[in-house]
């Protein structure tokens, strides 16, 4: 068993829409902490990181918000790296999903200094791969992967990781969920060469294939498994508390066996769940259904399986 800490991190800066900032919030009130407690030894809640708020500017050069979105990088970036070097998986609560890139960016330093291999799932309908020249919005939460491989903005990860090297070489992503991909997106994916599986293709492989192609390899050595994830990768009939949904998502069952094949690898070393909106929501159910797949995720099941059964 792991000791999980909970860190919140209020931050809507780099969304489209107000609201993510209560995200910690509705997991909590969804009672996250005591359903983990069953899978963690200990489950600490560490309670919110201080950020900036959202200024509601628009963008400039491209870019909205971003000394705001920095702050709050480096805030997140401590805070994962102090859980890691306690031997502590951290949760990041968000907040919206440019958070990912402090957080990935502690994980793989953590990774560097302990010999692991980093593997980063990334669950998400969006591959938020922009640069500032390519965003249609401006917004920060559709470019931390470019970000993080090295791409504008660069000043996103200043101070956070070498700078000569990127944080994340593509061939440790795997984007799982993908359906809204701006055009210059789609090319920056293939010229990155990132290992990505959208709709059609769980639609045709089913999600046990997918999860089979993205998991693949982790049996080899000390991995690391980061998952990012963007509730948006749900369909917004199960999943309406997100600020930039979209409808034909990942459904219920499959994103359980998702979940679950993830935890069957016993690689899981952190996670971020990000851009849950409590106030695009109904009752809270997001973050209920976000709690209940989250438990999947450190192992909760049906019936006690053999180890090793792939059935
Ligand atoms: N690709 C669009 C939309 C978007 C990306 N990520 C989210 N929305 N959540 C953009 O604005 O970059
Ligand atoms: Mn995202
Ligand atoms: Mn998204």
């Amino acid at each position: 068993m792991v000791a999980i800490t909970l860190i919140g991190a209020p931050s809507d800066v780099g969304a489209a829409r107000l609201g993510a900032a209560m995200g910690p919030e509705a997991l909590r009130v969804a009672r996250l902490e005591q359903a983990l407690a069953r899978f963690g030894s200990d489950v600490l809640d560490i309670g919110n990181l201080a950020g900036p708020t959202n200024p509601q500017a628009d963008a400039q050069s491209g870019l909205r918000h971003l000394s705001e979105a920095i702050a709050w990088n480096r805030t997140v970036h401590r805070a994962v790296a102090e859980q890691l070097a306690a031997e502590r998986l951290p949760v990041l609560l968000g907040g919206d999903h440019q958070l990912a890139v402090g957080s990935i960016a502690a994980v793989a330093q953590h990774c560097r200094a302990n010999g692991k291999r980093l593997r980063v799932l990334w669950l998400d309908a969006h591959a938020d791969c922009n640069t500032p020249a390519m965003s249609p919005s401006g917004n920060l939460h559709g470019m931390p992967v470019a970000a993080l491989c090295g791409l504008e903005p660069k000043a996103l990860v200043a101070g956070l990781a070498d700078e000569a090297a990127p944080i994340l070489e593509a061939a440790q992503l795997c984007q799982i969920g993908l359906r809204s991909v701006d055009d210059q997106e789609k090319r920056m994916l293939r010229e990155l060469g990132i290992e990505a599986y959208d709709m059609r293709a769980i639609d045709e492989l089913g999600m046990r294939e997918v999860m089979t192609r993205a998991l693949r390899g982790l049996d080899t050595g000390h991995v690391h498994l980061h998952v990012s994830f963007d509730v948006d990768f749900l369909d917004p009939e199960i999943a309406p508390g997100t600020g930039t949904a979209v409808r034909g998502g990942v459904n219920y069952r499959e994103a359980q066996l998702c979940m679950e094949m993830i935890a069957d690898t016993g690689c899981l070393g952190s996670l971020d769940v990000v851009e849950v909106n409590p106030a695009l929501d109904i009752r809270n159910q997001t973050a209920e259904l976000v709690v209940d797949l989250v438990e999947s995720l450190f192992g909760k099941s049906t019936l006690v399986r053999p180890v090793g059964d792939a059935r």
